[in-house]
C-alpha cells in the first residue's frame, strides 16, 4: 500500500518536471526571438507586396534617437534601427509622386495616416524594428513589433504605430 502511493507520488513528480521543462523550453526560445518571419504588405490599389525582414533590413538599416511620450509616461529617449518608410514604399515598386497619403494599418485595427511630404522627408519617418539594441518584440510577446512606424518630428507618439501589417499609398 505504501510502495503503491510512492509509486503514485514518483510519478506525478516525474509528469510535474516533465511540464516545467516543456514551459522552460518555450521561454528558451522567446529569448532567441527572432524576426526571420516577419513580413510587412504594402499596397497600392490592386498591386501589393509583402517584404521580409532581410529584404527591409538590406534598404539601408540605421540608428536614430527619438523620443517617445506617451499620455502615461514622460518623454524617454531611444534609440530605435530601422529603415526610412519610403525606401520600403520605393521597394515594393511604388512611386510617391503625386500620391496623397501613407496609411499604416496595424495587428489591432489601429490606423494612423501620414502625409506623403512627411514620408519624403529625409530623417522623419521610419519603419523601425529595433529599439536600445534589441529586436522589437511582437505584440503576443509585449513589444511594440516585430515593425513600428517611428515618426521623429511628431511632439507625441501617437502616431508611432506599433504592430503595423500593412502599409496603403492612396
Ligand atoms: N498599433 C497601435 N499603435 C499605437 C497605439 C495603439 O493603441 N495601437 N497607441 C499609440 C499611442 S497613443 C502612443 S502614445 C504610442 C505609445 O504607446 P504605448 O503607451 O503603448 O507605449 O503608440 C501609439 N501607437
Ligand atoms: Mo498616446
Amino acid at each position: 500500500m505504501l510502495n503503491k502511493k510512492l509509486y503514485i507520488t514518483i510519478g506525478v513528480l516525474i509528469v510535474v518536471v516533465g511540464v516545467f521543462a516543456f514551459m522552460n523550453r518555450e521561454l528558451v526560445k522567446d529569448k532567441g526571438y527572432s524576426l526571420e518571419n516577419a513580413e510587412v504588405i504594402i499596397r497600392e490599389g490592386e498591386m501589393e507586396r509583402v517584404l521580409g525582414y532581410e529584404e527591409i533590413k538590406a534598404l539601408g538599416e540605421s540608428d536614430f534617437s527619438a523620443v517617445l511620450d506617451t499620455s502615461t509616461t514622460d518623454p524617454e529617449e531611444h534609440t530605435y534601427t530601422g529603415v526610412p518608410l519610403k525606401r520600403v514604399i520605393e521597394e515594393a515598386g511604388i512611386s510617391l509622386d503625386g500620391k496623397g497619403k501613407v496609411v499604416v494599418r496595424a495587428i489591432d485595427g489601429y490606423t494612423v495616416a501620414l502625409r506623403v511630404d512627411e514620408v519624403l522627408d529625409e530623417d522623419n519617418v521610419y519603419l523601425a524594428y529595433g529599439m536600445d539594441g534589441r529586436p522589437l518584440k511582437s505584440k503576443s510577446q509585449g513589444g511594440s513589433g516585430p515593425y513600428q512606424i517611428i515618426v521623429r518630428k511628431d511632439q507625441f507618439s501617437q502616431r508611432w504605430c506599433k504592430f503595423v501589417v500593412e502599409i496603403e499609398v492612396i
